[in-house]
């Protein structure tokens, strides 16, 4: 009996420790070579949380029906091969609406990678996205990534009135309908290494928005998000690559503006060490949860052993 109970004890701890690890991070998935392309790092997102930091609802043109999973990241792989990295972002629903020769019609992804410590940018270059960056992870590579020719790299030294460049760079929507990939060839941002710290948005390409992104205003308009604000402060980003729950959740950190001081709303990689310091601290304390109940157990046991033996 006491075998029983302590199986069944163990098994609730192995479900504890699972139920953690999916709350607290983005799910990354296990690094493995596919064809010739080797996988850097890749996670998934949250279905269904294309709400920004909660709020955010769709614009009301039928354009955007069926107003829900356009602009819902669901997943990101970053890998590579000889000659190319490539960043695949997958949705829950890519439209091609209005023929865009990419194969995407409504979406703005961009990647913005960390991949030299101690420098970089906390601000977006543009202004468009409205949200910065933590200090600690300043971004030195922007993929901007949209239909219509209009993709991009850029890097932290360029100025704010640059076009970036555009060689070395193909995007396209993949043949599985939900995956938008971007290759950037290694002579224009170098090989990836596995300290490169990934933050992932998603917008609604606007051809007149402020670097392309589709406002959200306080009311959903035709061609305008609800849901945010009218004071030009709140992000007009729908989706981030983001843990579930915690103090990095999307809501948190696109919910962190601050329209008296001014201030955007301040991200953190998906991939930074900060998660991984919280999942630590949670394994920890579920871990000595564990050994205190197993010891608990076994001196009831050892117990109930001596009392049986002296009878
Ligand atoms: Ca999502
Ligand atoms: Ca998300």
């Amino acid at each position: 009996m006491k075998r029983v109970c302590l199986a069944l004890m163990l098994s609730f701890l192995q479900a504890l420790v699972l139920m953690l690890c999916s709350a607290h991070m983005p799910m990354p998935l296990l690094a493995a070579d596919v064809g010739q392309e080797r996988i850097i790092w890749e996670a998934v997102d949250p279905e269904g949380d294309d709400h920004g930091p909660g709020t955010y609802i769709y614009p009301t043109n039928p354009a955007f029906a069926p107003f829900s999973g356009i602009f819902d990241l669901t997943g990101f792989k970053v890998s590579c091969d000889d000659e190319n990295v490539y960043f695949d972002t997958e949705l829950a629903n890519i439209s091609n609406i209005w023929n865009a020769p990419e194969g995407f019609s409504h979406q703005l992804i961009n990647v913005f990678i960390d991949t030299t410590p101690g420098a970089g940018r906390t601000d977006t270059l543009k202004e468009g996205a409205l949200v910065s960056f933590m200090p600690q992870y300043a971004w030195d590579v922007k993929i901007k990534i949209m239909g219509w020719g209009g993709s991009r790299v850029y890097f932290a030294s360029d100025g704010d009135v640059s076009g970036g460049r555009s060689e070395g760079l193909s995007v396209e929507a993949l043949p599985n309908g939900k995956t938008i990939r971007a290759a950037v060839s290694q002579t224009v941002i170098g090989e990836p290494l596995d300290s490169w710290k990934y933050y992932v948005l998603v917008g609604s390409q606007d051809g007149y928005g402020l670097d392309n992104f589709r406002p959200v205003m306080g009311e959903a308009g035709q061609w305008v998000f609800g849901g945010g604000s009218d004071l030009n402060i709140n992000p007009n980003v729908i989706d981030i690559l983001a843990p579930e729950n915690g103090p990095y959740s999307q809501e948190s950190q696109l919910g962190s503006w601050n329209a008296s001081e001014r201030r955007y709303a301040m991200l953190v990689p998906a991939n930074a060490e900060l998660h991984r310091d919280r999942f630590s601290v949670s394994i920890m304390i579920v871990v000595v949860a564990a050994l205190g109940i197993v010891a608990a157990m076994a001196y009831v046991w050892l117990k109930g052993r001596r009392t049986t033996g002296k009878g």
